[in-house]
């Protein structure tokens, strides 16, 4: 494995000022001529230049409109000497073959089209060019292909010129007048439709926005376009950040390996986040479309006019993309508590992907040190844990710093190619005196230092002074290449809960007068103290409030102090924190035999008094009563034998399921709503709660042999005016191995075999039911045959094969080692066709060093089989050889 690292970081030795492309679009044989306006960097050694190339058919060079000596080496075009002149022409033509693509890296074919995905590094499978993000140029494009196949016809930024060609063909010319980097580079050309409208920013000027999909999809994008006005709207409300195109335009394509694709002017999506309808989409869709459409929107700013310098600052743009989609989730969301249901979703989130991959083989810092496959770091730690540094800085500014802050990097870097360090050198600059730029250096750690800390927190009362002392300490353990780290800058939000719920006032030792109720401190060095004045009781302290870090928190609390602040904290997050604290700690005892499969009585009311409270939203309730999952119980165990966790989580459900019968009846008629369907946090809670109680009721069904629930569950899986409650039903049906379930299977994949992202659901929840007696991997192996299977299109391969090994750990992680063996054989299967897919797939056995025997024996020969096989490709290599490291 070669490493491309960090620090070898060189300014490019010549730099590409504009390309004019021109495009002859043929399945099986593109034509690609481009000419290249080349300057020398004046700064850099004179020497040859190279040009990125993959895949590609060359077939003539000029230089300044000569013929120029070339040769290849490494994958790369040399010209060894190209003119002496400051600035030259170089013009190139070559081939490639779109249809063969099934990488799904440059341009493809998907269904009877062309698309094309370039970030990172796909622009060298289309031609040969200076593939790296700080080579930015002004891109001028020409498209020529077969009008009655491809009638649209599309490429970055403004249409200038469009027409008919001989032999029924017909062409069309982009020219995008911001410069830009070639992995924002994007062309279509498809028979589609668009959704369109104009909207006007402030500034009084007009946009087109345009949704493009198949014929026949056009009624499931209405949401899509939603969507996308008020993420323009937003922008420029909270960052006065206005749309800079007269143009915008998102396609949606079946056939990709990531969510969406924010191509300047051109987002290339997944159908999957552009599609929605109430009788095809979830409410969970609603809202992944909803943030999707707002993250590449957002991209505009924060990635394309300010782009990264190299791979390595990928957070630079992700990081602050994501904190930005949350922002604006939380926003769109209403009122303080469905904010507090994003940000607990958002944690979740975190906690199920990035901890355990700080943890694991592939634990590395957000910005990264070092990698082979560029593909492989487009990681949580990258995306979601970036968003938290960028969180955190905002918290340490503060929302009105933020904002100037964030000015303040487009005032300093707007059309340059920059560093996570230029970004937090601007946070800071616009903040000084912050809490922020005060300890920058030490700060940006979190950047350098990979690994979860954890945060240990004792607090002692002092009745007599009237004094509560509150430590924190910090401590975070080696991760791959760091041995050792030094203490991380940490926001602790917190307050102090009396023992009848009520918010203390803080009072720090040494200040005049109580700072509030809720306040923020700075944990730097390893160890900290800090001293509550005028506590009149012993209090209960609610830490790290709102998630403020990510961090471990061991808050040392007893159950009783954590009963506390579930039924009282003002901190939501704190609230549900704590039943998911009460419920870790019996499922972790019970797993290691130190403690019984069972919740204990006091636990099960307080839930009870949750699922029965009168005030609190639906959407919250379902969060606080669904149990840990058995990944994040796994994380918490020395030793994880997946099926000993299996088993006690289903009998904690179980009991849940039996002891709160009556109150998941009432919950179900409760929240049970005829309103016209609308994906609004307030109704998408009534029906996660509705579902759930289904699910719990259909469970004791399962126990009770009493058949009235699951045939209440039939004939609302048939009666369904929404896919939400549709999928919620026959969920509770396969879940619960009703009989029933089978003919509901039937009757949904008959409804629904034509509309592909249904049947991916279809796929999904075959693979993600609870393991019983073999059945459900038996299942899956079946419908790997399935005629609607196949493993060339990401979302159907994901569907099955990733449900299957991270959502479902029992049925995978069988004794006799038939999942691992599964495993390899899939990995190696999609990786002769898809490498950048097959090896998200080989990450699902990061953990296997955690697995208790037999299941980590059998895992390690299943990963080096893959390893031994000697046509691997490099992003799964990189994979394999982490986790055997
Ligand atoms: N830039 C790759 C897809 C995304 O993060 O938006
Ligand atoms: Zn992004």
């Amino acid at each position: 494995v070669t490493l491309v690292r960090r620090e070898d970081y060189l300014a490019p030795a010549y730099r590409i000022r504009s390309v004019e492309l021109c495009f002859d679009l043929e399945p099986a044989k593109t034509l690609v001529s481009s000419k290249l306006a080349i300057e020398r960097n004046p700064q850099a050694a004179p020497q040859p230049l190279r040009l990125h190339g993959e895949g590609l058919t060359l077939l003539r060079v000029l230089a300044n409109g000569e013929s120029v000596s070339f040769r290849h080496e490494d994958g790369q075009l040399v010209i060894d000497h190209p003119p002496a002149d400051e600035s030259f022409t170089l013009e190139i033509r070559n081939s490639c073959c779109p249809e063969k693509n099934t990488e799904l890296s440059g341009l493809y074919t998907s269904g009877s089209g062309f698309f094309t995905q370039c970030e990172a590094e796909g622009f060298r499978r289309i031609t040969y060019f200076l593939d790296r993000p700080d080579v930015m140029a002004v891109y001028t494009v020409t498209l020529r292909a077969d009008k009655a196949k491809y009638p649209v016809l599309l490429s970055n930024g403004n249409l200038v010129e469009q027409g008919e060609l001989p032999g029924g063909r017909h062409f069309a010319k982009w020219h995008d007048p911001f410069p830009k980097p070639s992995y924002l580079f994007a062309l279509v050309a498809a028979d589609l439709v668009a959704r369109e409208q104009k909207i006007r920013t402030r500034s009084g000027k007009e946009h087109l926005l345009q949704v493009f999909v198949r014929r026949g999809d056009l009624d499931k994008t209405e949401h899509a376009m939603n969507s996308l006005v008020a993420s323009v709207v937003w922008d420029e409300a909270r960052f006065k950040l206005p749309l800079d195109l007269e143009r915008f335009m998102i396609v949606a394509v079946e056939d990709f390996n990531m969510g969406a694709m924010e191509n300047k002017g051109l987002n290339i999506f997944n159908t999957k986040f552009v599609l929605a309808s109430p009788a095809t989409a979830t409410d969970v869709d609603f809202f992944g479309v909803e943030s999707v459409v707002a993250h590449e929107y957002f991209h505009n700013w924060t990635g394309n006019r300010i782009t990264c310098r190299d791979w390595f600052q990928l957070s630079l743009k992700e990081g602050l993309t994501v904190y930005r989609d949350q922002e604006f989730s939380m926003d769109m969301s209403g009122g303080a508590s469905a904010r507090a249901v994003r940000r607990i979703e958002d944690v979740r989130q975190l906690r199920a992907a990035q901890f355990p991959e700080d943890a694991g083989p592939m634990a590395h810092p957000v910005r990264p040190d070092s990698y082979a496959e560029i593909n492989n770091f487009y990681t949580a730690t990258v995306y979601d844990k970036g968003a938290e540094v960028v969180r955190m800085m905002a918290t340490l500014v503060g929302r009105e710093g933020f904002a100037n802050g964030m000015s303040l990097y487009f005032e300093r870097h707007d059309g340059q190619a920059v560093t996570c360090d230029d970004f937090a050198q601007a946070i800071a600059d616009a903040n000084p005196g912050s809490a922020l730029s005060v300890r920058l250096d030490a700060f940006k750690r979190w950047y350098a230092q990979a690994g979860t800390p954890t945060v240990t927190a004792r607090g002692t009362y002092d009745a007599e002074n009237r004094r509560y002392t509150l430590t924190l300490e910090q401590f975070c353990g080696p991760s791959p290449g760091q041995p050792f780290k030094f203490p991380f800058v940490i926001p602790v939000a917190m307050g102090l809960v009396a023992q009848d719920g009520s918010s203390l006032p803080l009072q720090l030792a040494g200040e005049e007068a109580p700072g509030g109720t809720s306040r923020v401190l700075v944990l730097e060095h390893p160890q900290q103290q800090w001293v509550f004045e005028n506590v009149d009781a012993a209090p209960v302290p609610s830490l790290l409030r709102g998630f403020s870090a990510p961090v471990n928190l061991d808050d040392g609390l007893s159950d009783a102090e954590r009963m506390v602040l579930l039924a009282h904290d003002s901190d939501a997050f704190n609230r549900w924190e704590s039943a998911q604290k009460l419920a870790l700690s019996r499922l972790c005892a019970a797993a290691q035999g130190l403690g019984p499969a069972a919740l204990d009585a006091p636990l099960v009311e307080a839930l009870r008094a949750v699922l029965r409270h009168p005030a609190l939203d639906a959407s919250f309730k379902e969060l606080v009563l669904q149990l840990p999952s058995e990944g994040y119980v796994a994380e918490h165990l020395p030793v994880v034998d997946p099926q000993r966790v299996h088993e006690v989580r289903e009998a904690m459900r179980a009991q849940l399921a039996e002891q709160l019968h009556a109150d998941w009846i009432e919950a179900f008629e409760r929240n049970a709503t005829n309103e016209a369907y609308a994906p609004t946090v307030a109704q998408a809670g009534k029906r996660a709660l509705v579902n759930m109680a289904l699910s719990m009721l259909c469970l004791q069904s399962q126990r009770s042999g009493d058949p009235v629930w699951p045939g209440r569950a039939y004939q609302r899986f048939k009666d369904a005016t929404n896919m939400t409650e549709r999928l919620g039903a026959l969920s509770a049906l396969v879940e619960s191995h009703a009989g029933l379930a089978e003919p509901a299977l039937s009757r949904f994949h008959e409804l629904f075999k034509d509309d592909a992202l249904v049947l991916d659901k279809w796929f999904a929840l075959q693979a993600r039911a609870p393991e019983l007696d073999g059945r459900v991997f038996a299942r899956v192996k079946a419908l790997l045959k399935h005629p609607d299977f196949s493993l060339r299109n990401p979302n159907r391969a994901r569907s099955l094969l990733f449900s299957l090994t991270m959502f479902n750990p029992a049925a995978f992680h069988r004794a006799d080692a038939a999942g691992y063996v599964f495993w390899a054989d899939r990995v190696m299967d999609i990786d002769a066709m898809n490498p950048q897919l097959a090896a998200r797939l080989a990450r699902v056995m990061d953990r296997w060093r955690k697995l208790a025997e037999p299941y980590r024996g059998a895992a390690r020969e299943a990963i080096a089989r893959v390893a031994a096989k000697p046509d691997l490709s490099g992003d799964v290599r990189e994979i394999v050889t982490r986790a055997l490291a």
